[in-house]
């Protein structure tokens, strides 16, 4: 197929409740999603980056940026453009995960519905449901927090996420295995801790936590390695993945017996693949992660979290655990699991009223204009 233009559009969806993680607290979500427009018809790509380049470098405006002047130009020229070439033709741009992995999404999603092909089925989907966990955020107290998990725990989630940071740790956590002996529980630390936090760290192991997510800086994979030999609980990267390679690397070193698989993070659901396939090997177990995706982000997430070798519960969550209302038909919780949707491609629909009512921009580019940015 021939990449004949992009549509790219930025909304705002505000959260249920404020999420707060050891990097800040969000409120709503500034959300850019990527149309490409091509001559088998058209697919969707979202793009997890935040407002703010603080869960990593990435953000939504330089997301923007990058993908209309310096990603989309590259496919344009393409007689044959298929999903699988799509990070080879942007290999030479440096890094920008996210922005490519929402515009590989998009091919992706334009080349499986002209084929009548689901994402499950392209990604080798082993079951018809996907166990769901939810992320909890830091409360401003203990019984607000074992409200919130009380909740979750009722509506039928089958592991919850603590997020933990200096201070708000040992003692919140204790109080949820407290109340809930049984719950599959455990906790992200979004890189708050240093490797002298060992000792502290090893006090949570009392906790039979399934394990700890990456408790320290992205960059320090050995640290994590070290760590792991004063914490009897598993570790699990997040942060730090951000490549097979890296995956690879981490796993050798013994810095994670878990991976928590993000396709934005690593560049497209195609290299979060190939994850999969290398922990596969490895014995690692991997689980999927979640961004506060809208409907078209988390049709995919669910989809690839039906692969063999996701054998954790992920934070793929219901829609209504952050928004009121979905841009897509809403994923339900059933009995604590989500169904991996069967229609072609990402097998959603976008509601283009209520989509159009919360854009607070767009821009469509026709190929030729795209061409021009490389001249
Ligand atoms: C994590 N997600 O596993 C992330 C963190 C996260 C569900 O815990 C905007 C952009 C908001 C990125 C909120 C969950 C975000 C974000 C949380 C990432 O570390
Ligand atoms: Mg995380």
């Amino acid at each position: 197929m021939r990449l004949q233009g992009a549509e790219l559009r930025r909304i705002r969806m505000s959260l249920v409740a404020p999420f707060e993680t050891s990097f800040g607290v969000q409120t709503e979500r500034d959300i850019l999603l990527v149309k490409v427009i091509t001559s088998d018809g058209e697919g969707w790509g979202e793009c997890v980056a935040g407002e703010e380049p603080t869960y990593s470098s990435e953000y939504v405006e330089g997301a923007q940026h990058v993908m209309l002047h310096h990603l989309l130009p590259r496919l344009v020229a393409q007689p044959e453009l298929a999903a699988t070439d799509v990070a080879s033709l942007l290999h030479p741009v440096h890094g920008h995960w996210m922005a490519k992995a929402a515009i590989e999404m998009a091919v992706l999603d334009a080349e499986l519905r002209a084929k009548g092909e689901s994402f499950g089925r392209y990604f080798g989907a082993v079951r018809p449901m996907v166990d769901c966990g939810v992320s909890v955020g830091i409360h401003r107290s203990i019984p607000d927090l074992l409200a919130t998990v009380g909740a979750y725990v009722e509506q039928g989630y089958r592991r919850i996420k603590l997020k933990i940071k200096p201070g708000w740790d040992v003692d919140p956590v204790r109080a949820v295995r407290e109340r809930f002996p049984q719950i599959p529980l455990q906790v992200d630390a979004n890189t708050a801790y240093t490797v002298s936090d060992g000792p502290h760290l090893a006090r949570l192991d009392e906790f039979d936590l399934l394990l700890i997510e990456q408790p320290l800086p992205e960059e320090q994979v050995l640290a994590h390695a070290q760590l792991a030999l004063v914490v009897r609980t598993p570790i699990c990267l997040d942060e730090s993945i951000t490549s097979v390679q890296t995956a690879s690397d981490a796993i050798e070193l013994g810095a994670c017996r878990i991976i928590n698989v993000k396709p934005g993070r690593v560049g497209g659901y195609l290299e979060a693949r190939r994850i999969h396939d290398l922990c596969t090997e490895r014995g690692v177990p991997v689980w999927m992660g979640g961004m506060l995706e809208t409907g078209l982000g988390r049709a995919a997430n669910v989809a690839m979290a039906a692969m063999p070798n996701f054998t954790l519960p992920g934070d793929t969550s219901a829609s209504d655990r952050y928004y009121h209302r979905d841009i897509t038909e809403p994923f339900v919780l059933h009995d604590g699991r989500l169904k991996v949707p069967e229609g072609p491609g990402l097998g959603v629909t976008v509601d283009m009223d209520y989509l159009d009512s919360i854009t607070s921009w767009r821009e469509v580019v026709p190929a030729d204009r795209l061409g021009a940015a490389l001249r």
